[in-house]
């Protein structure tokens, strides 16, 4: 039975060594609390790092410690070194990829010897899952500490479903591109099936990272690459909404509330909750904090503000100077406004039991959520979640993920001291009716979208997509089925060929009448031609001239406009259909005015399409381009007989009787005894001829995507190099 395998840097477990005994503790931090739930729940193994330095492990414990990693917590640890923790966490996890991704550019640090160390671990984490997977597997990767993984892990085994989830903002292509190690990061991820993200932002900057850098043609939310589909989606992670709408009964808030308020003084409450970060916006807070006891002095002695900072990352230096500031702010605005009987801020530098954290939330009049970036902020989820009251007020800042789906919250730039102060007074004078009609739409959307929704959407995507992927019938042409096309096209007394000639034997260009013939390619034909069993036709959508100057001197038959125009080698050209082209003068200025609009795209005119090329502009740019003009043309054209159609980097409106599958048949109904029928290309117009042909026939697609061709090869490269071997 196949197995779902979670694989994060960290393991949910936290383990301590001390006198040579072994704490286990659960960890903090939003991976680990909102997944433990999931994992508890299902049947799953977690793989990760279990915090330790393994150098340090006395040898008699590190077999103890695995067993009960793998008996009590379901869990696999991966060791880590003493420099793996120094160069590949602490260095290019923790000062790279985290200031980077959080938009800190000035605080980056690009070191190739980091880098290696990423590598490295990311190799020792593959190391450690191959012991345990077996085929058909299911692997969930999280975060931004494995990026290289799923590649990985694909070339090891393509039958596994890989899906990956990144916690963390994903940041716009200008940020991206300052990575010098972007397209291996990127190659990386593209092991996966599904990737996603918190939100459609962060989904949206990935996809264009992946066309500007790898030059991929991603479409919507997807891109194919070697023969797979991998979507990208959006999930924004929820909490386990009932173990915290439930963790604190009446009884027990009056309790706490009592306890805690003896301690405030019965003043209105003020909380925040983070770990220890600088893109969690703390000084900044402090400061308007600061800035809202100035304004209103009405309030002084009166709220009272808990900040609770939970220790993380203290081996960074920049984690170190953070605290100081933190302290020297607080001290500062304790100092400025506190009295004898009353303390501003109540700062604690230490996690707090989960029971205490929940009594404190339901302690709290406003939760003060202020990052200066967050992937999503769980904790603004939690404190809503925490209160069966519905009373609160959560104060959230707009660059946190979770305010796409908080919109009832005050919504703060949290660089924007002015606001966050202005909007405290708001929350601290919030009417209860108005808290509670907020909360009460929050709850909901919590309540429904809790965690385990969330990993099962996750889950259903990624076993739905690697479905599709499976249920492409097209075989990769290599090995063994390599060796019976050769052996087919060898044993045969006589061939009919039909071979495109863009993206198929010759590479795309960026301008069309550059991609010409080479010098091996025009070998590769003279030989394929000579030989007489051979008949070889070239079919393109390029204009009879084309083809004309180019494969003249070739023993070939030229099909050119899609099928439309047909010429034997000698004779004259023949037309196989009647075509009008008085809808051009009506399509025409709607696809000029697209391209007007569009630097960089040009119409290239036939004699019955129009084609709209792309290639050559911004991809993003395009993109939306292409969307606007098809919708616009299917408008347009419902009544004509016209067709639609998406090629390679060009969109092209053609008359429907005309198509690559018509233009062959002729050919295919004068040699019915041929005993080896092959057709080759590589985009939509080429599905025409694969279609007409029988299943005993040959068909190729070249390059990826759905296709009814029975095999495919990766590019014109692998194409050509099939050709050298069967005319050796
Ligand atoms: C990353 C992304 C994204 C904190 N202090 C205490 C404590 N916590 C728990 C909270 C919450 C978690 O830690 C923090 O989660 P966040 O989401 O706020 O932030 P990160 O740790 O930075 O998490 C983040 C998340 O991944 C999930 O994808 O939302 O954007 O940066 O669950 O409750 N728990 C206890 N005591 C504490 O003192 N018990």
């Amino acid at each position: 039975m196949s197995k779902t395998i979670i694989v994060s840097n960290r393991l949910p477990v936290n383990i301590t060594i001390e006198q040579d005994k072994v704490y286990y503790k659960e960890s903090i931090g939003g991976l680990a609390t909102g997944l433990k739930s999931f994992h508890e729940d299902g049947n799953t193994l977690w793989v990760g790092w279990d915090g330790l330095d393994c150098e340090d492990v006395p040898e008699n414990l590190k077999m103890p410690i695995y067993n009960e990693l793998q008996s009590q917590y379901n869990c696999i640890p991966v060791e880590l070194s003493s420099d793996d923790i120094n160069d590949y966490y602490l260095g290019f996890c923790n000062k790279t990829i985290w200031p980077l991704f959080h938009y800190f550019q000035n605080t980056t640090v690009f070191d190739p010897h980091l880098w290696n160390a990423y590598k490295q671990v990311n190799n020792k984490f593959f190391e450690e899952i191959k012991k345990i997977i077996k085929k058909n597997d299911t692997i969930w990767i999280h975060d931004y500490q494995l990026f290289l993984l799923p590649e990985l892990l694909r070339n090891h085994d393509s039958t596994l479903t890989i899906g990956f989830f990144l916690h963390i903002p994903f940041p716009s292509y200008e940020l991206f591109r300052q990575l010098p190690w972007r397209e291996e990061i990127l190659w990386g991820l593209t092991g996966s099936d599904l990737i996603g993200f918190h939100t459609f932002d962060y989904a949206r900057h990935f996809i264009s990272s992946i066309r500007r850098v790898l030059s991929l043609d991603a479409k919507g939310q997807s891109f194919y690459h070697k023969d797979r589909t991998v979507l990208v989606d959006v999930f924004p992670m929820g909490i386990d909404y009932k173990k915290f709408n439930t963790a604190i009964n009446e009884k027990d808030i009056l309790h706490a509330n009592n306890e805690y308020a003896m301690k405030t003084r019965g003043n209105q409450v003020v909380l925040s909750v983070d770990r220890l970060d600088y893109t969690k916006g703390i000084p900044e807070r402090i400061k308007a904090v600061d800035l809202f006891f100035t304004e209103n002095s009405d309030y002084l002695e009166k709220v009272s503000f808990i900040m609770i900072v939970a220790p993380s990352r203290s081996d960074v230096d920049t984690y170190n100077m953070l605290l100081k500031e933190i302290e020297e702010l607080v001290s500062h605005t304790n100092g400025k406004h506190g009295t004898i009987g009353w303390t501003p801020i109540m700062f604690f530098y230490k996690p707090f039991p989960f029971e205490e954290l929940v009594s404190l939330y339901n302690l709290a009049d406003v939760l003060l959520v202020t990052p200066l970036r967050d992937g999503m902020n769980l904790v603004a989820k939690e404190y809503i979640a925490s209160r069966p009251d519905k009373l609160g007020t959560l104060i959230l800042s707009e660059t946190a993920g979770a305010a796409t789906e908080l919109g009832e919250a005050l919504i703060v730039n949290p660089n924007d001291l002015q606001m966050i102060s202005h909007q405290l007074k708001v929350a601290l004078e919030m009417p209860k009716r108005e808290q509670i009609e907020r909360n009460s739409i929050l709850h909901k959307r919590l309540e429904r979208y809790n965690i385990f929704f969330w990993a099962s959407e996750f889950m259903r995507k990624l076993r739905s997509i690697h479905l599709r992927q499976t249920s492409i019938k097209s075989i990769l042409l290599k090995d063994q089925e390599e060796i019976n096309f050769i052996k087919a096209y060898k044993s045969a007394e006589k061939r009919l060929i039909f071979f495109d000639y863009d993206g198929t034997l010759v590479m795309f260009n960026n301008s069309p009448s550059k991609a010409v013939p080479d010098l091996e390619l025009k070998q590769i034909l003279t030989k394929l031609t000579e030989d007489p069993k051979n008949i070889i036709s070239i079919v393109s959508g390029r204009q009879k001239e084309f083809l004309e100057e180019h494969f003249n001197s070739f023993n070939v038959n030229l099909i050119a406009n899609h099928g439309l125009s047909f010429k034997e080698q000698n004779k004259e050209w023949i037309e196989t259909e009647i075509v009008h082209n008085d809808w051009q003068k009506e399509i025409r200025p709607i696809i000029q005015m697209f391209t007007d609009n569009t630097p960089g795209s040009f119409i290239e005119e036939k004699t019955f399409s129009l084609a709209w090329h792309y290639r050559r502009c911004d991809p993003d740019l395009s993109s939306l381009r292409l969307n606007d003009l098809r919708e616009t043309l299917l408008d347009l054209t419902r009544t004509m007989n016209l067709t639609i159609m998406d090629g390679n980097k060009v969109l092209e409106v053609k008359d429907s009787s005309v198509n690559k599958g018509k233009g062959i048949q002729s050919m295919l109904i004068h040699h019915t005894d041929v005993p080896f029928v092959l057709a080759v290309g590589d985009d939509h117009t080429d599905e025409d001829m694969f279609h007409i042909l029988s299943e005993k026939d040959y068909s190729i697609k070249i390059g990826t995507g759905k296709t009814e061709a029975r095999f495919h090869l990766p590019d014109p490269s692998s194409f050509r190099a099939l050709l050298n071997k069967i005319i050796e």
